[in-house]
Formats: structure tokens, C-alpha cells, sequence
């Protein structure tokens, strides 16, 4: 560390679309035939055009993934749409070491943050500008985008986490967030 020195941070964000500006930024695009096996619905994945953008992430990883003791930080965007009667939605994941926890937080349109324990029990949480959601150690976390707007959330997690995806491929979530009759439901499908 230079001593008095006076300086920016790398990394900025914009505080009306949460974007990073600066460096170091990594960027990840999720296109809809890497993850259409995500959705229930896969006569209606078939549909869509594949490369349709689902969502896209952001990061600022200061310290190696990994690191014990340091934070990463990003900024989801999911946009708005719909596999048959099922939301856009993120894979979601478990963190590698399980009892990490994370924040996220509503930025720009409307959601759902979909959590579940170890039980299999699966609940969610409305997610709007301003909302405030702790996910807390061995809850596997997943975004969902039930407006008509993208859906931009920011996030924070500790840096040795991790993401486990495997549980949720292989698992799934115990409960599917579907539009019935115009409103989100969550419907349960506990194995
Ligand atoms: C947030 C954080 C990231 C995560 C991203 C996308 O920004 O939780 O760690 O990678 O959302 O979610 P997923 O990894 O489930 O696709
Ligand atoms: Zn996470």
C-alpha cells in the first residue's frame, strides 16, 4: 500500500442500472439453450430462439474466488419473459462451502427470490427497488422476473462461497414460481 496516496477505486458502479464500469469486470450471459433445461416446460424452450439472452451477471471479484476472508460483488439482470407459464429465471445454486450467506437487493423492476433449505421446503421473496433479502448459509437462491421490465438485482457474497449447481440440476428447486391467472404462484413440486 502506497502511503498518503489519494486515489478512485477501479471499479465504479452506476447507481441507476447498478452497471460496473472500470476494471477488474468480469462479464457472464446466460442464453436460453445453455440453461432451457432449467424450465418445466420444454416443448415451449423449444419455441423460443436459443440464443434468447435469460440473463446477465456482472462481477467485481477483488480477491480470487476462493480467497477466505474476502467479498465479491454483482449486479443480475434477468429480462423480462416467459418459457410456457414459467418466469425467466436464474439456475440458482447452494454455495460450494454451504454455510456462506449472501445479500441481494432489488435495484429496477419486479421479481422473486426464490430460497430453499435443505428440507426442500421452498419459499420466496418480493423483489422490487429498494427490497433487502439476507440468504443465509445452506439456502439455495434463485431469481425470477415476473415484470414486464428487465429485473436488476445487486449482490454481495463472501469470496470463498462458491456455487454449487450440481444439487439444482440434478434436484431442482421443490417448487416452480408459474403465472396463473396473471399472478406468480408458487407451485409445489416436492419430490
Ligand atoms: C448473483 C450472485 C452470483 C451469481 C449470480 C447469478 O449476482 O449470487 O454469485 O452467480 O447472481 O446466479 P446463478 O449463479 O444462480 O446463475
Ligand atoms: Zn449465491
Amino acid at each position: 500500500m502506497k502511503h498518503l496516496k489519494i486515489q478512485r477505486s477501479p471499479v465504479e458502479l452506476d447507481l441507476k442500472d447498478f452497471s460496473l464500469k472500470g476494471e477488474p469486470i468480469t462479464y457472464q450471459h446466460r442464453i436460453l439453450k445453455d440453461i432451457a433445461s432449467v424450465f418445466l416446460d420444454q416443448e415451449a424452450a423449444k419455441s423460443i430462439p436459443p440464443e434468447t439472452i435469460v440473463y446477465h451477471v456482472q462481477s467485481w471479484l477483488p480477491v480470487d474466488e476462493g480467497t477466505p476472508g474476502g467479498l465479491s460483488f454483482g449486479t443480475s439482470t434477468i429480462l423480462s419473459g416467459q418459457v410456457g407459464n414459467e418466469y425467466f429465471m436464474t439456475k440458482g445454486h447452494f454455495h460450494s462451502l454451504s454455510d456462506r450467506a449472501e445479500f441481494y437487493w432489488g435495484v429496477q423492476g419486479k421479481g422473486m427470490l426464490i430460497l430453499m433449505d435443505r428440507e426442500r421446503n421452498t419459499r420466496a421473496e418480493e423483489v422490487y427497488p429498494g427490497s433487502l433479502h439476507y440468504i443465509g448459509g445452506e439456502i439455495a437462491h434463485r431469481l425470477a422476473n415476473t415484470g414486464s421490465e428487465n429485473l436488476v438485482v445487486g449482490a454481495c457474497w463472501p469470496s470463498d462461497a462458491g456455487h454449487d449447481y450440481e444439487e439444482i440440476a440434478v434436484n431442482g428447486f421443490s417448487a416452480r414460481l408459474l403465472e396463473i391467472d396473471g399472478n406468480p404462484v408458487l407451485i409445489d413440486c416436492k419430490k
